[in-house]
């Protein structure tokens, strides 16, 4: 049974819409992870949790040291919902920090998560992308890992193999191994790479978060929407009634408000001042924020509120809206 070395796949010639696809069983990569390598064409698969809670109680039942990678821009609500199945020492991976302002101290972002119910013997900030705190990260792992397993856990997208991989290539000077891309569900089974004698990462494939919007867009959308560069904060100051609007995504109406947008740079917002029916058919939400909390909507971002108010929000019936007290 052989696997496909990009994602952990069992290959498979059979079925073409199945994962480990390949017309040649002797490759070692299977058909979906050789596109998205040369082509950048991705193919989405359709997954569900039940696989990935297996191996997270896997796991959960040994005695392993847990690298939870989590993306600071784009965290899921239902973080701690983790612990359900991981009772491990974690080592907490904040990643993706080049996302966000350069400005917000790094001592607040690690602070927001000290209350997670999980197992923390410590927590880093990482970029994979821009190689920040990278040695650290290695130190740590060796410091904490007392000759256990290291598995490397979290959401889809997080950015997971982007980090193993980037561990690899700094350390051993290989090529990238594991298949990375902006799609969820890119990792498919469990992949072991060995980084020296003593150290061996084990990617594993993340949780779907069902409620993002990155499952309900297409791929170009996708593209916008899923931030390459530092994000620049777009400050509404809301005089009156008035409605901000992204593309076919969103529909936020507001009353005399302060309203900082925390989103990819490539998304126009679009301020109309009259009351037009533009992206009404959208779900509705009315969302009870209070001074200086998030609205965080799924898989797009989130928007920092200067006052109370009880904000009308319109966005597609499969995604998430809540609030949060503020992250930056
Ligand atoms: N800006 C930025 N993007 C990153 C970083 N790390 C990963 N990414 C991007 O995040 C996306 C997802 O990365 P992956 O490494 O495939 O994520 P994963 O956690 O392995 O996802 P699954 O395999 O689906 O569970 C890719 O588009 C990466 O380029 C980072 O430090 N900064
Ligand atoms: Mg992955």
């Amino acid at each position: 049974m052989n696997k496909c070395i990009g994602c952990g796949s069992v290959l498979q010639s059979e079925d073409s819409n199945q994962v480990g696809y390949t017309r040649d069983l002797e490759k070692p990569l299977c058909e979906r992870c050789f596109r998205i390598r040369n082509y950048s064409d991705y193919k989405l698969v359709s997954n569900n949790n039940e696989e990935f809670i297996d191996i997270l109680n896997n796991i959960g039942h040994k005695d392993a040291l847990v690298l939870l990678v989590v993306d600071l821009f784009n965290m899921p609500n239902m973080l701690s919902s983790l612990n359900q199945y991981l009772s491990n020492d974690v080592l907490l991976v904040l990643t993706k920090r080049d996302l966000l302002p350069r400005d917000v101290y790094d001592v607040k972002l690690k602070k927001y998560f000290a209350d997670l119910p999980l197992h923390i013997v410590d927590s880093i900030i990482v970029s994979s992308i821009k190689n920040n705190h990278i040695d650290e990260l290695l130190n740590m792992i060796r410091q904490y890992q007392k000759g256990r397993e290291v598995y490397v856990v979290g959401f889809t997208n997080a950015g997971k193999s982007t980090l193993i991989n980037h561990l690899l290539t700094s350390y051993t000077g290989e090529k990238p191994v594991i298949t990375t891309s902006m799609l969820p569900s890119t990792t498919i089974g469990v992949i072991k790479i060995a980084i020296d004698d003593t150290l061996t990462l084990i990617d594993t494939p993340g949780l779907l978060d069902e409620h993002s919007l990155i499952n309900y867009v297409s791929i170009d959308t996708l593209k916008k929407i899923i931030p390459k560069r530092e994000i620049k904060p777009r400050s509404y100051q809301i005089k009156g009634r008035q409605s901000l609007i992204i593309d076919e995504l969103l529909r936020l109406d507001s009353t005399d408000n302060n309203l900082i947008f925390f989103i990819a740079n490539d998304l126009e917002i679009k301020r109309k001042y009259n009351n037009s029916d533009e992206l009404k058919n959208l779900c509705h939400h009315i969302v009870k924020a209070h001074a200086y909390e998030d609205i965080v909507i799924s898989g797009l971002g989130f928007i920092k509120v200067m006052k109370d108010e009880d904000v009308d929000i319109y966005t597609k019936e499969e995604v998430e809206v809540y609030t949060r007290k503020s992250l930056i």
